[in-house]
């Protein structure tokens, strides 16, 4: 766990310096837009999904510099997705990452520009070439990571999520749910060392498998600190989805069954990496860090 620690914090310490040049402020009146995308992108998070793609990008070889590139577009996206999320139109908070939400710092109209912004901020990262030679590797990469944000991903499982509050959902709904909201930009992460290294075989299928199975380990163990950890833990309110009532893994399942699975899930996301031959200790570790998570 240490090592997982110290890689954790080495690759959020390189994805925080390729986001730091990739959101230089410019002169003028819109430098107000791009401090915002930077106070919401930079200097906090557990970069979860930009060390993914940095491991997966490990098992083939990939340079770091194109891995980085990718990671830092995959946090921009994640960085909008909160952005949003924590508008009073959606989940209307003022606690992000320990500090007050991007509305509240600045105001709704740049926020909502902030996450517009570093959205497809993200798309003109993947595309340019110095994210990797090949065109045809950057258009995969572009039309993967825009499924995975869009309506048959993230977005459309935000919507689903939305209309969760006036409809109880049962717990094949709250998965495929969950899938898409969460787990697509985690699948996205896992794949983009694959899709780097240009592999299309096994290996990518079974980091998709991976993604799949962490993706909804880590939601389930967000249900739980939302019920188990504190403010100070997770830098964000807690107990939110009691308030109002929602249907989650936990409210469904119960506290213990909650965290079996999780557990199960997150045994069967490493059974998935036996395909490679060696590399994915780290992909393991983070596996079990998921589930044990505080924060
Ligand atoms: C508004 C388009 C739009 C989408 C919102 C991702 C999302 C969809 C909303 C965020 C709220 C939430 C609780 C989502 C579940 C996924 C999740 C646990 C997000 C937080 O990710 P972490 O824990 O956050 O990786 P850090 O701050 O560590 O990056």
């Amino acid at each position: 766990m240490t090592d997982l620690k110290q890689a954790l914090q080495e690759q959020a310490d390189n994805v925080e310096d390729v986001l730091d040049g990739l959101l230089a402020v410019p002169e003028g009146p819109e430098s107000r837009l791009v401090e915002a995308m930077r106070y919401s992108a930079l200097g906090g998070g557990k970069r979860v999904r930009p060390f993914l793609v940095c491991a997966s990008a490990s098992l083939f070889g990939v340079s770091e510099d194109s891995a980085l590139r990718v990671a830092a577009a995959l946090e921009m996206v994640h960085c909008y997705s909160l952005i949003h999320d924590d508008l009073p139109a959606m989940d209307d908070d003022d606690l992000r990452r320990g500090r007050a939400t991007c509305h509240i710092e600045y105001d709704e109209a740049t926020a909502i520009l902030a996450g517009d912004a570093l959205l497809t901020r993200a798309f003109e990262v993947l595309a340019d070439e110095d994210t990797h030679a090949d065109p045809k590797v950057r258009c995969k990469l572009v039309s993967e990571l825009a499924k995975a944000s869009g309506m048959a991903g993230m977005v459309g499982g935000q919507m689903i999520d939305l209309l969760a509050e006036s409809r109880d959902l049962d717990i094949a709904e709250i998965t495929r749910l969950q899938r898409l909201k969460t787990g697509a930009l985690i699948v996205f992460a896992c794949k983009a060392g694959a899709i780097l290294g240009k592999s299309q075989d096994v290996k990518l299928q079974a980091l998709r498998n991976y993604g799949h199975d962490l993706g909804l380990a880590f939601q389930i163990a967000d249900d739980l600190l939302d019920v188990e950890a504190s403010v100070e833990e997770t830098g964000k309110q807690v107990g939110k989805d009691a308030d109002r009532g929602k249907a989650t893994f936990v409210s469904l399942l119960g506290v213990e069954r909650a965290r079996e699975q999780a557990q199960i899930l997150s045994d069967q996301a490493c059974k998935h990496l036996d395909v490679f031959d060696r590399g994915t200790d780290l992909l393991r570790a983070m596996a079990r860090y998921v589930v044990n998570r505080r924060s």
